[in-house]
């Protein structure tokens, strides 16, 4: 029998546990990156850890998501996590030197290495071959410290590419095409590694598209094998000595194996208020307000050189406005030098910085009732920051095609050749503004910048003997961390959770955060209860640490995602699912809840245990799926109390 490549990888750095599907497995962290919006937290949790050095191979902190500095807050965080990065030498790319996952793709993911982020989408780099996950900050402040990730060991999807695509169809219709198949729930646990002929003829930045979007289905992560393509790419970034050849076993079984003709992808389109939600461009024909052109799933240099042919000597029509953030400095100034640039500003382009920017909802927000066509890859309700806006995620060769047509359409209608833009043999190569780690001696003397935005992160006491409490909200299906911890203009409070906690739940109850604190305030626990895939998208561990802070115990649903029932049980919220999702039901808002012996059942290692419920003195059962080492966790609180009290018994 032979493994998959994700089992090749997940066994070389196997650390805790033994490999079996379903079981938890501890694994060594090779590389680990961070983004200012979670990496605040996470370094300030890592302070707390009382360590006095990183013990990866290579930890890289980006500035990349909080860069519109209106106020003082995210210069602070900026201030701070550059002196963080010199203190403990860690790679700092300074703002303005791209997105965290098409740098680090372009700079530092290595085929066979695990790398840890504090992103959801840092799966971008398995497009190199990199076994990459997305976690909660603490997670990866943990990992930073030379501790093991914990994970399930995943079950495996073979995604089988045969054929070429064809003009005008892209590897990001190939990313709507898995997410159309395999849709945004039920993938907990699974990883999608890519195999077939098809492949060898997609580049690493077409790759990384593909593996980047993977997270909207809520796998582990995605892989392509290390290839040519692979060498290719990375001697194109001066790399190639970093190359090493990566299959599955010729015999690796898989847990499931799908098929994609690449030769009969369409242009297609992930309609409004989902990235499951798939549609043929064909099939729409639609006025457009907005599109914006970026984000980490397409960015790269063949993505923005492919537009600009488009639409060189044209002009953008009257009512649609056009934003294109490239996804790097080294994108940006490949388009700047040979002319490109300059073709997209006459075009009418906005041209907005090498970040986040719009994608986070922290800019560019489209007018009411607007369509908004965008290269991203979330198109959650209110993410754009307008709440009425509908926004519609394509392709770049779509969103062009909107751009200069100002309708939502199939772009194989356009009067024109598609233009094959090739990826070059080589990129320019500049560093400056990525600052290497500091020598020892400048380590030690670094003074850690704490500007007033930068607050402590919040400590939990250890879970009660029983949860007594009350449903403070009953929220849905599909419940993603925007919803529970909005990002857009309250991003800059990251670094502040009693401030930020004001914001829980904002889109969906304005009321939420202050009945949650009064009843803390009376001794009284919180608990949410859900529908299924509660915490989709997002890796942002306020989603839970802000909970947390509000007096939120316990989470009852019918299924959560990974990250976030991972983050969960590291701030110290138990995480429930139903016995019978139609509990859901008996369970609306106010009802009075108890879950007697908590403690009790969690040190017993109980696989269920009994909520009554006050009013109608029903007796509900609650599966509780949780390892050893996160019952421990949880009885200490949190994953933060637990590090330190283990190290302190040591
Ligand atoms: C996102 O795309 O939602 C983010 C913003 O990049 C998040 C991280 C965050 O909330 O800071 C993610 O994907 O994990
Ligand atoms: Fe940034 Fe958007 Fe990518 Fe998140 S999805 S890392 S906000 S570009």
């Amino acid at each position: 029998m032979g493994y998959t490549l994700t089992e090749k990888i997940l066994r070389e750095h196997l650390v805790d546990g033994s490999y079996e599907p379903d079981e938890e497995i501890g694994i060594k962290i090779d590389q680990t990156l961070t983004q200012d919006a979670t990496g605040t937290m996470a370094y300030l949790q890592f302070e707390s850890m009382g360590l006095s050095d990183i013990a990866t191979e290579l930890s890289v902190s980006y500035v990349d998501h909080n860069t519109i500095q209106v106020g003082f807050e995210n210069a602070d965080d900026h201030a701070y996590l550059e002196s963080i990065a010199k203190r403990y030498g860690i790679y700092f790319s300074r703002p303005g030197n791209g997105i965290c996952h098409q740098v680090h793709l372009e700079r530092f993911a290595r085929p066979g290495k695990t790398l840890l982020g504090s992103d959801s989408h840092t799966p971008t780099a398995g497009g190199v071959g990199s076994l990459a996950m997305g976690a909660g900050g603490l997670d990866v402040a943990v990992a930073m410290g030379g501790g093991a990730y914990y994970l399930t060991a995943p079950r495996v999807i073979e995604l089988h590419l045969t054929g070429k695509l064809q003009p005008w169809s892209t590897a990001k219709d190939v990313a709507l095409k898995v997410l159309q198949i395999l849709s945004t729930k039920g993938n907990v646990g699974f990883v999608c590694e890519y195999t077939g002929d098809g492949i060898s003829s997609l580049t690493v930045p077409e790759r990384a598209t593909i593996t980047n979007m993977g997270a909207e289905t809520g796998v582990t992560t995605s892989i392509f094998p290390s290839d040519l393509q692979t060498r290719r790419f990375l001697a194109a970034q001066e790399r190639e000595s970093q190359w090493k050849p990566l299959v599955a076993d010729k015999e690796a079984l898989y847990d499931r194996s799908l098929e994609i003709d690449l030769e009969q992808i369409e242009p297609l389109a992930a309609a409004p208020h989902s990235p499951g939600n798939i549609v043929r461009a064909g099939d729409l024909d639609l006025p457009v307000d907005q599109v914006m052109i970026g984000s980490c799933t397409n960015s790269s240099y063949v993505d923005l050189m492919t537009v600009a042919r488009m639409v060189k000597g044209r002009k953008l029509p009257e009512g649609v406005s056009l934003g294109i953030a490239p996804g790097s400095r080294q994108v940006l100034s490949a388009i700047a030098k040979n002319g490109a640039l300059g073709d997209l500003i006459e075009f009418g382009a906005r041209i907005l910085e090498a970040s986040c920017g719009f994608c986070i909802g922290n800019s560019m927000s489209p007018c009411t009732n607007s369509i908004s066509v965008r290269t991203s890859n979330r198109n959650f309700m209110g993410r754009s920051g307008t709440p009425s806006a509908n926004v519609y995620l394509t392709s770049p060769v779509v969103a062009a095609a909107a751009a200069l047509t100002g309708r939502l359409s199939d772009p194989r209608e356009l009067d024109m050749d598609f233009p094959a833009v090739q990826m070059p043999d080589h990129f320019h190569i500049d560093d400056r503004m990525i600052i290497p780690p500091a020598s020892p001696d400048l380590r030690a003397g670094t003074t850690i910048c704490r500007g007033p935005n930068i607050g402590q992160p919040p400590v939990n006491q250890p879970l009660p003997e029983d949860i007594t409490g009350c449903v403070t909200i009953r929220v849905g299906d599909l419940i993603t961390t925007d919803h529970i911890m909005p990002a857009g203009s309250r991003l800059k409070y990251r670094s502040n959770v009693p401030k930020y906690a004001e914001f829980v739940f904002e889109p969906l109850d304005r009321d939420f955060a202050s009945r949650a604190s009064s009843l803390r305030d009376q001794g009284c626990h919180n608990l949410i209860v859900a529908g299924l895939s509660y915490g989709q998208g997002s890796s942002r561990e306020h989603a839970a640490m802000c909970p947390m802070y509000l007096g939120v115990k316990g989470v009852i649903a019918k299924s959560i995602e990974r990250i976030h029932a991972a983050n969960l049980v590291n701030f110290g919220i138990v995480p429930f699912t139903f016995e019978q999702e139609s509990d859901w039901e008996i369970l609306p808002e106010n009802t009075r809840i108890r879950i007697p012996a908590i403690r009790r059942s969690l040190e017993r290692g109980d696989e269920s245990v009994l909520a009554l419920v006050e009013q109608s003195e029903q007796a509900l059962a609650l599966k509780m799926n949780l390892s050893g080492r996160q019952r421990m966790i949880l009885l200490a609180g949190g994953l933060l109390p637990y590090t330190v009290a283990s190290r302190k018994g040591n």
